[in-house]
């Protein structure tokens, strides 16, 4: 089923050119469709509202003074099964996981920690819409069907 989702690259990526062109080559193989992209730094607040289900844990403040630290790149990516498909691109959360499991991931072959692990993906469907929302208030999910369209 074509679906959408939110991809962000993180500071460390946007911060270095050419990774950041590598893991846009990676996405581009992967037949994603970049339907929306936008460059911007979210200030603490921000990026604390962004991570709100995360609050109380112990990487809170960690990930949320990291992901405000510099630019990042957010995208609306668009394929069939594009929620699970982004994820497993990305792999494991935790880098020590990526190191037995999933060396050929983004995060395996990039990531520097659990917090600098390259990217971010929608974990649902209503995840996704609430995430697109949050960085692309202006966009119609309702034109969903325009993208589809562009594949057939
Ligand atoms: P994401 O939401 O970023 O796509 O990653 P995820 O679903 O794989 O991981 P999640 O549990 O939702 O965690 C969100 C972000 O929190 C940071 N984190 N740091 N031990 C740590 O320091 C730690 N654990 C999680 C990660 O940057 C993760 O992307
Ligand atoms: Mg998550």
């Amino acid at each position: 089923m074509f679906q959408l989702t939110l991809c962000i690259l993180k500071p460390d990526v946007v911060r270095s050119p050419r990774l950041f062109h590598e893991i846009i080559e990676l996405i581009l193989q992967r037949q994603f469709i970049f339907v929306k992209s936008k460059r911007l730094q979210l200030n603490s607040e921000r990026a604390g509202e962004f991570y709100r289900e995360h609050q109380g844990k112990f990487f809170y403040s960690r990930l949320v003074h990291y992901m405000s630290c510099g630019p990042i790149s957010c995208h609306i990516l668009g394929r069939d099964n594009a929620i699970q498909e982004w994820r497993s691109m990305l792999g494991p959360t935790k880098v020590f996981k990526t190191i037995f499991e999933a060396e050929s991931t983004i995060r395996g072959q990039y990531g520097v920690t659990d917090t600098r692990n390259c990217g971010h993906g929608s974990d649902s469907t209503e995840t996704a819409q609430r995430e697109i929302k949050f960085f692309f208030p202006e966009f119609d999910m309702k034109s969903i069907s325009k993208y589809e369209n562009l594949l057939a």
